[in-house]
């Protein structure tokens, strides 16, 4: 995958060559026959007039007119007197030319008097073209000379050597003349034009390493260009599934960073009153994106990965700031944190905890750290102290999942917590099975002999909660009441159903103004 950005590259510039290429040398074989049909035109209009003056022999005032001709026609290299037989009688240079032998001849469109002829001059047999046409009153005719260079002048279009060659033949195919680099190169771009007027034909080869060559610099920045690509691709493709697929432990780490763990809060419920109590903190996973990626997706690599006591510590920051303000006015709401196994293996949580939280508005006594039964402690008794420690602090500590793990009853024997929280399972089972409403009974004697609180989980419906409160269940949480909401959702919740006004009024006289708009007081508060 990583190649394919410099093989399309290579297709590109392979193209691309090939068409400027082609383009180059039809223009360039354009241009020869263009200028050869402009120099023969003008040397026939020349013939042609001389003609008209009467020329037909080689007296002096009809050389006169000759060398006269030749000054105006440039191209030109000589005009001459040919006789019937084909000799050349004389030229505007004077009597007795050379020996001119014709190669080939050819017809011009349109002037069926005149004709074009390749000739060879002198002993060095060298090339020209010849343009005839007869005299008006003899059978002498009138001829001029010209040099196949001055047609085939080659153009470099860059400006530098003339790196194309150019060949120029006669409709019969004799060849002209040839002007450019005398070897043939093998691999060459060829194009050719055709003059119907005086049957000729131009042909240009030029090589494909020329133009290869011309756009090196091209070559070599798109190849740096289509290199850099491949890198990036395959830095793309190597990298990626590594960071998202082969590690998301990196993954998590990156969020952790970034912040994108939030807190959620799910309020718990005084079912006695109707008022909240305080929320159970559940981490949710915030992508860049917006989407919210639930615990179970990543609380267990994080547990794994040992990352878990690092979000720990942002989320409980995150609470802490978040509710801050909240708090002042409501000392009694309460925040349940759920913690790892991990966490009741030293005290570093006690440390954590005090360190998060001392100081700030929301008071130690407000927390509860809830501690899972669905799955194993590896060390009771080092748990035991960790509680202990934290309810030092004034930490409530609670057992939550209360019936869904296998720990039976010893957890809550053993362990001395303040809070069982009974498991979804015995509440969605309250009042169809006999079995779970026992155990029901059983756990709210158990609490309050051991003078625990009880809070029951997962209460879908409002059945659920008459039944709980007339088994003596002050608190629960579930989707009857409110799902786990985002933090901002949360804080209009309680100012709505708890505005701080009827605080204000009933027990705390003085106290710092608040940004927020108070909302109407519902009356004092119930002690
Ligand atoms: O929030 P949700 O509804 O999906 O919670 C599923 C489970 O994820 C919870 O029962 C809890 O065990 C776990 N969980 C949620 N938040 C946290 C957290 O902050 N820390 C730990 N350790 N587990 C959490
Ligand atoms: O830590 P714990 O397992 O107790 O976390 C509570 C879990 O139960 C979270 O995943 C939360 O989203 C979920 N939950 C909260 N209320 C309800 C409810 O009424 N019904 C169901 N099915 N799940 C709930
Ligand atoms: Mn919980």
């Amino acid at each position: 995958m990583a190649a394919a950005p410099l093989a399309v590259f290579k297709l590109w510039l392979d193209d691309y060559v090939r068409r400027e290429g082609a383009f180059e040398v039809q223009a360039a074989a354009n241009h020869a026959v263009g200028l050869a049909e402009r120099r023969l035109g003008m040397t026939i209009d020349e013939l042609d007039k001389v003609a008209a003056r009467g020329v037909a022999s080689c007296r002096n005032d009809h050389l006169e007119v000759l060398r006269s001709a030749n000054f105006s026609a440039s191209p030109v290299k000589e005009f001459s007197i040919i006789g019937p037989d084909g000799r050349t009688l004389c030229s505007d240079l004077g009597a007795a030319p050379g020996e001119r032998a014709v190669v080939a001849s050819g017809p011009i469109a349109g002037r069926a008097d005149a004709a074009l002829e390749l000739v060879q001059v002198g002993s060095r047999q060298e090339r020209f073209l010849r343009l005839r046409r007869p005299t008006i009153t003899g059978a002498n005719v009138l001829a001029a000379l010209l040099p196949p260079d001055l047609l085939l002048t080659p153009i470099s279009a860059a400006g530098g050597p003339v790196l194309s060659q150019t060949q120029m033949r006669l409709a019969g195919g004799a060849i002209v003349g040839e002007a450019g680099p005398a070897a043939l190169p093998t691999e060459s771009f060829v194009a050719s034009a055709r003059s119907e007027r005086f049957g000729l034909s131009v042909m240009v080869l030029l090589p494909r390493s020329v133009k290869f060559r011309q756009h090196q610099d091209l070559e070599s920045i798109g190849y740096m260009i289509a290199g850099a690509m491949a890198l990036l691709l395959f830095g793309f493709a190597a990298l990626r599934p590594r960071r998202t697929r082969d590690n998301p432990v990196v993954e998590i780490e990156k969020a952790l960073k970034a912040g994108e763990f939030v807190p959620y809060y799910q309020p718990v419920i005084d079912i006695t009153t109707a008022r909240i109590r305080g929320a159970e903190v559940l981490m949710r996973w915030r992508k860049p994106d917006g989407t919210i990626i639930p615990p179970g997706h990543f609380i267990p690599l994080a547990e794994s990965s040992g990352l878990i006591a690092e979000m720990m510590r942002h989320l409980m920051r995150a609470v802490r700031d978040e509710m801050g303000d909240a708090v002042i006015d409501r000392p009694f709401l309460r925040f349940g944190f759920n913690l790892s196994a991990c966490h009741f293996r030293d005290d570093s949580i006690v440390a954590d905890v005090r360190e998060i939280f001392e100081g700030s508005t929301i008071r130690l006594a407000q927390l509860v750290l809830e501690l899972t039964e669905r799955h194993p402690l590896d060390n009771l008794t080092s748990a035991r102290r960790v509680i202990a420690a934290l309810q030092g602090l004034g930490v409530k500590v609670a057992i939550d999942d209360v019936g869904a793990g296998h720990s039976g009853l010893s957890y809550i024997l053993k362990l001395g917590v303040d809070i069982i929280k009974i498991d979804k399972i015995f509440i969605d089972a309250l009042g169809h099975d006999s079995n779970s409403t026992t155990i029901i009974e059983t756990l709210m004697d158990l609490a309050r002999n051991l003078r625990m609180d009880v809070i029951a989980e997962g209460v879908e419906n409002f059945e659920q909660v008459v039944a709980l409160r007339e088994r003596g269940i002050r608190a629960a949480q579930g989707y009857v009441f409110a799902p786990p909401l985002p933090g901002s959702a949360f804080l209009q919740l309680i100012e709505a159903t708890d505005p701080v006004a009827s605080v204000q009024e009933a027990t705390l006289p003085a106290r710092r103004p608040l940004a927020l708009p108070l909302a109407p007081p519902l009356g004092p508060r119930a002690a």
